[in-house]
């Protein structure tokens, strides 16, 4: 039987679970990871990691009996792909199960930057209330939604969006036949048609697709909301349009350099910051769990694992 090793800390019940069936590593405990390795690494069959956390490729190489990394989420941009196929390793992720949990947070974000939800809690919990003014909210319902990337959680977004009254475009790589949303080719041309931009898409081969010029398209009444990657964004060039205000706002659940966060977005009262947590509820964090174990069996019994997406 494989080790596993595990890249990030995961829920309770799902290491409690992978430790019954597996004598468990967790990476993150190990100050010397090299004599980690030395000890370790022949018998890690099986990896488990976050989407954004992914796994190098020089750990990939010191583990030579590894089967399987299993993504605890759907971006796979934290793995290279083609290194892993070249080893005969399947990369497996979570589809399907978080893509609600997303959209939202992509709708909740929006609607607590463009009405000031924290703003207002702020303002009721600081005794701000009866004493001192607070300026009016911008209307949500209605709002022209643009959506970049419209895979699963694009699509969940276009349909939570409609569900208030905003109109829909999108986009993506091609346009997309079976939707009734508007296709717009160029993202600067869907920023400048937009009230909010909301970032759908997988970070593979798209870092800083959102920069000041697409920022500047979006203007000084848009909102920009990232449920995405935080590589997606120029964070210099948002960090910049938001103190200048040439965008009205922004609801960041991701950033480029996790968890870290640029400063400066802290004194913006126009921004709603999450510590990426779009996929992070008791529901959905058990149903990704069950595919990661699902993963690694399907893996370790010589068989492709139904959520790999190695070629
Ligand atoms: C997860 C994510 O929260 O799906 C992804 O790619 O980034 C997030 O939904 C993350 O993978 C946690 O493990």
């Amino acid at each position: 039987m494989f080790d596993v090793l595990l890249i990030n800390p995961v829920l309770p019940s799902l290491d409690r679970e992978l430790s019954a069936r597996y004598t468990v590593h967790r990476w993150y405990e190990h100050a010397d990871k090299a004599a980690f390795l030395r000890e370790h690494a022949e018998r890690i069959g099986g990896v488990v990691t976050g989407g954004a956390t992914g796994i190098t490729n020089e750990l990939i190489d010191a583990l030579a009996a590894l089967k399987i990394v299993a993504v605890n989420g759907i971006g796979t941009d934290a793995v290279d792909l083609e290194h892993a196929r070249a080893r005969g390793i399947h990369v497996s992720t979570t589809p399907g199960v978080l893509t609600d949990d997303v959209a939202d947070l992509a709708i909740g974000l929006l609607i607590s930057a463009c009405r000031g939800l924290c703003v207002g809690d702020a303002y009721v919990r600081d005794g701000e209330w009866g004493k001192s003014g607070l300026p009016l909210a911008r209307k949500f319902s209605g709002m022209k939604v643009g959506i970049v990337g419209l895979g699963r959680v694009g699509r969940a977004i276009a349909s939570r969006a409609a569900a208030f009254g905003c109109p829909v475009a999108y986009t993506d790589l091609r346009e997309m036949p079976d939707v009734r949303y508007r296709f717009v080719a160029d993202l600067r041309e869907l920023a400048r048609d937009s009230d909010a931009l909301i970032l759908a898409a997988s970070a593979d081969n798209a870092e800083g697709i959102v920069d000041a010029a697409v920022l500047d398209a979006l203007g000084p009444d848009g909102y920009l909301i990232n449920v995405a990657r935080g590589k997606l964004v120029n964070e210099a060039d948002l960090v910049r349009a938001l103190e200048e205000k040439r965008i009205a706002g922004a609801g960041l659940d991701v950033f480029v350099d996790e968890p870290n966060v640029p400063a400066e977005l802290f004194a913006l009262k126009n921004v709603v910051l999450q510590p990426h947590r779009a996929s992070a509820t008791v529901q959905t964090r058990a149903a990704m769990g069950d595919i990661v174990l699902a993963s690694l069996a399907s893996s370790f019994a010589g068989e492709r694992p139904e959520t790999s997406v190695t070629p």
